[in-house]
């Protein structure tokens, strides 16, 4: 059997059946070889990272690898910020590029190019992937794609990226496996303490972060709110580990956070932080003041985070599943007083709702149009975000009911994401999703409209033009002088309901709420890609904007 061969039976037998590409010369034989098994799906984009958000979006919908791949040089780097993306994401994408002949790859690292294409990207993406390596030969191949496998899926998932020489491509290689147990780890079992701290605190609450999703637990997770009765608060990454059906739903925290949740969040004196990173858009750049009367208990399944930026008080290294296994088995009795951040923050949103951040807006106030989009696509599977102001309106406001998903690059904020893990949403998961961009990620993303063109998702895309990019606007205004260099000036956005109707694609365009909810009536009962372009006003900003403290 031929080493790509093999590579294709491999991703036969592993489950994986979805490929996302852009042919290359290195790559050819692999997509030949792979579209000939008539098990894996080869879809191709129009570029590189879009095959890659792509393959990212796939993933993160059905917890199973996808695998993105590229071509040698350009087709390689090209992948890296997707690469990045699901590796700061903890998403389980299988990378594999073509490279060159090893007689064209370069001797050693003083000599700057060897064979045409060639390049290190290996050593590129070392730092954003869990494992990356050029095979060496044919004997390796099984070793290095089991452990490569085995490593994106296990402990706190991430990307992998398996380099293979054109030459190794072809060369003949027995069939052989390994069993993968070498590489497991320990992690702790015994939570008894923390219920010791759980009863004899006041005003616990958890935070619910992305590791609820990708550790597959978000019915564990309900279970145990519903146990013992705590209050939840959620990072970005973690909004849809909890559906706003449960009463326990608190909102978002962070710097672009509810004001109602970050409240919560200060006034708590126990924080159960549950697979959430605590990045910096979380906790503001105050951590004093972020910890500031609370303890802080951290459960990860990867003890670096334990020990990051914002340290443990008591530190638990464990799979979130194990964890909710522990706390579904003990006898516990909730305590109504539990509840008491709970009643506050619900107060208080009464009062200080999203929309009321700018009430006076001349146009579309985005809060309110996010509140219709939800009402709109109950039924839908969910939402994929870009990355800007829209990110943020939609964070704050979108309604997520049932098992609805909320998708976007969180970790990495990749303009140019949303439409093409769209693509891999709706493979993994059929059925209508909503996808939400800027003008500014439109533009990234463009030329995928053709791609959406020859696969035809059911996808709403609903492009928020505010006619700037209006995330670094916002930022200029408070903070250089309203001098918009880039964002407004040297800056414009094409018609784009014209742009997708010369693709092909069914568009709309409005301008008021009404219009808006006209349209995605219509859109609901269609099974295709539309494009719906809204007016949003430019003095439209993502509010609060609240250094950590504020509220
Ligand atoms: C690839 C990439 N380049 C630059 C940025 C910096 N950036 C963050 S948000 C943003 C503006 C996005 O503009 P748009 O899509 O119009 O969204 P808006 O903020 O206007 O809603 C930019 C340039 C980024 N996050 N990603
Ligand atoms: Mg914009």
């Amino acid at each position: 059997m031929k080493v790509a061969d093999w590579i294709s039976n491999f991703l036969v037998e592993n489950g994986i059946t979805h490929v996302y590409q852009l042919s290359g010369g290195m790559t050819a034989f692999l997509a030949d070889s792979m579209a000939r098994t008539s098990k894996i799906e080869i879809i191709s984009l129009r570029h590189e990272q879009a095959a890659g958000f792509a393959a990212e979006g796939f993933s993160r919908v059905s917890g199973v690898p996808s695998v993105a791949m590229g071509t040698s040089g350009p087709g390689a780097t090209n992948l890296v910020t997707a690469i990045a993306s699901s590796y700061y994401d903890s998403v389980p994408v299988i990378f594999i590029t073509g490279q060159v002949h090893q007689d064209e790859i370069r001797k050693n690292h003083l000599q700057r190019q060897n064979g045409f294409q060639e390049l290190d990207i290996v050593g590129m993406s070392a730092g954003v992937t869990k494992f990356s390596q050029t095979i060496q030969s044919a004997a390796e191949v099984s070793e290095v794609f089991h452990k490569a496998l085995f490593l994106s899926t296990s402990g706190r998932p991430g990307p992998v990226l398996l380099d293979v020489p054109i030459n190794i491509q072809q060369e003949e290689i027995a069939d052989q496996r390994i069993t993968p147990g070498e590489f497991l780890e320990t992690k702790t079992t015994d939570f008894a303490d923390l219920l010791s701290l759980i009863l004899n605190s006041q005003r616990p609450l958890v935070l619910a972060g992305g590791g609820i999703r990708i550790s597959k637990a978000t019915q564990q997770f309900s279970n145990f709110i519903e146990k013992f009765q705590i209050p939840v608060v959620t990072s970005l990454m973690g909004l849809d580990s909890i559906s706003s059906d449960s009463p326990l739903k608190i909102g978002m925290i962070g710097s672009y956070g509810n004001r109602w949740a970050n409240r919560a969040l200060m006034r708590s004196d126990l924080l159960i932080v549950l697979g959430s990173r605590l990045d910096i858009r979380q906790t503001g750049a105050d951590i004093g003041l972020f910890r500031k009367d609370k303890e802080i208990i951290r459960i990860d399944i990867d003890d670096t985070e334990i020990g990051g930026r914002v340290e443990s008080d008591k530190p638990y290294h464990s799979s979130l599943n194990t964890f909710f296994d522990f706390m579904e088995a003990i006898d516990y009795k909730s305590n109504p007083l539990h509840l008491q951040l709970l009643h506050n923050a619900l107060e208080y949103s009464q009062e200080h709702s999203q929309a009321n951040e700018q009430p006076s807006l001349n146009g579309i106030n985005p809060s309110t149009l996010m509140e219709m989009i939800s009402d709109m696509f109950t039924n839908s599977k969910g939402y994929v975000v870009d990355v800007g102001q829209h990110q943020m309106w939609a964070a704050q406001s979108l309604v997520l009911k049932g098992n609805q998903r909320f998708l976007t690059s969180g970790g990495l904020g990749a303009m140019g994401f949303s439409i093409p893990a769209s693509i891999g949403a709706w493979h993994a998961s059929p059925g209508k999703w909503v996808t939400i961009l800027g003008d500014g990620c439109a533009q990234i993303s463009m030329s995928e409209f053709q791609s959406l063109k020859g696969i035809q998702p059911n996808l709403a895309i609903i492009i928020m033009n505010n006619h700037q990019q209006g995330m670094v606007a916002q930022f200029q205004e408070e903070n250089l002088g309203s001098r918009y260099i880039g964002t407004r000036s040297g800056y414009s956005t094409p018609n784009f309901a014209k742009v997708a109707e010369a693709f092909g694609i069914k568009s709309f365009q409005a301008s008021s709420i009404d219009e808006c909810r006209r349209i995605f009536g219509a859109v609901n009962n269609l099974e295709e890609p539309v494009i719906i372009e809204i007016n949003i006003p430019q003095k439209a900003k993502a509010l609060p904007k609240n250094a950590f403290g504020d509220q």
